[in-house]
């Protein structure tokens, strides 16, 4: 049930970042699907020369095209969520406007490495989505998504059988990077799992409006190479560190 007691607050804003084609967009789509009837919802894309991903989520049919906006990054896809929040911040403040009362922006990061992470600046909230075909080891590298997001999402698990991972382990492994925070195995083909997550969203957005869901800053990024064809090295190193 929409629940608009608290329309003084805005929006609950849950960012969703991992590295390429773990099912990020994807992900977001079955979270519009499970909670459409429950909640308002927008969602914001970031990717860095298309807006590809709102194409997609668009042509998913999930929630009105007109909710799903995109924000091209430019270079460095992390500046945006991360340094410079301010276009992600208009965005969502346009949405909130146009559609309010909004209960929940979903903001999707592009994609492309381990260690991308929203600013709490942005965010209220954030998952990190890893895939079991990245490989079972990934969780244990660590970094600061998998660490410390308020969730990490193992998904595509109806994979695992098909690339040698045990999710079980998997799962096991990554909770232990995180010192007990929570890690959710899902898979778009595993009902319960969606409801899991679905789950995971509500008692985030019920801590959020209590007052009682504290932002968490998941910590900088390490230090990354962009490919660049105009710069010597054929690219350049940088970090997102102050
Ligand atoms: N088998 C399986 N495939 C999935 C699942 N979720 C997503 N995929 C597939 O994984 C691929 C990448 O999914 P996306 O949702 O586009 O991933 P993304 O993280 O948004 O990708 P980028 O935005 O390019 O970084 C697509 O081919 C999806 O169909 C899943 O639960 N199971
Ligand atoms: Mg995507």
């Amino acid at each position: 049930m929409p629940d608009h007691t608290h329309s003084h607050t805005r929006a609950l804003r849950l960012g969703v970042a991992g590295p390429v084609g773990t099912g990020k967009s994807s992900l977001i789509a079955t979270i519009c699907a499970a909670l459409a009837d429950d909640l308002q919802i927008a969602v914001i894309t970031n990717d860095i020369y298309t807006d590809e991903d709102a194409r997609f989520l668009r042509s998913a049919g999930v929630l009105a095209p007109e909710r799903i906006r995109a924000v091209e990054t430019g270079a460095c896809p992390h500046t945006a969520i991360r340094d410079d929040v301010t276009e992600n911040l208009l965005a969502a403040e346009d949405l909130e406007a146009d559609f309010a009362p909004l209960d929940l922006v979903l903001i999707e990061s592009g994609g492309d490495n381990l260690t991308a992470t929203f600013s709490p600046a942005l965010v209220d909230a954030q998952l990190f989505v890893l895939d079991v075909a990245g490989g079972g080891d990934v969780a244990r590298k660590g970094g600061p998504g998998i660490g410390r997001a308020d969730l990490l999402v193992v998904n595509k698990t109806d994979l695992a059988p098909h690339v040698g991972v045990d999710v079980a382990q998997m799962v096991a492994d990554a909770s232990d990077a995180r010192e007990g925070r929570p890690v959710l195995g899902v898979s778009r083909t595993d009902a319960e799992s969606i409801e899991a997550l679905r789950d995971w969203v509500l008692g985030v957005l019920t801590s959020y409006r209590s007052g009682a869901h504290e932002p968490v800053d998941p910590g900088p990024m390490a230090p990354h190479f962009h490919a660049d064809e105009e710069h010597p090295d054929g690219g350049y190193v940088h970090t997102h560190e102050h």
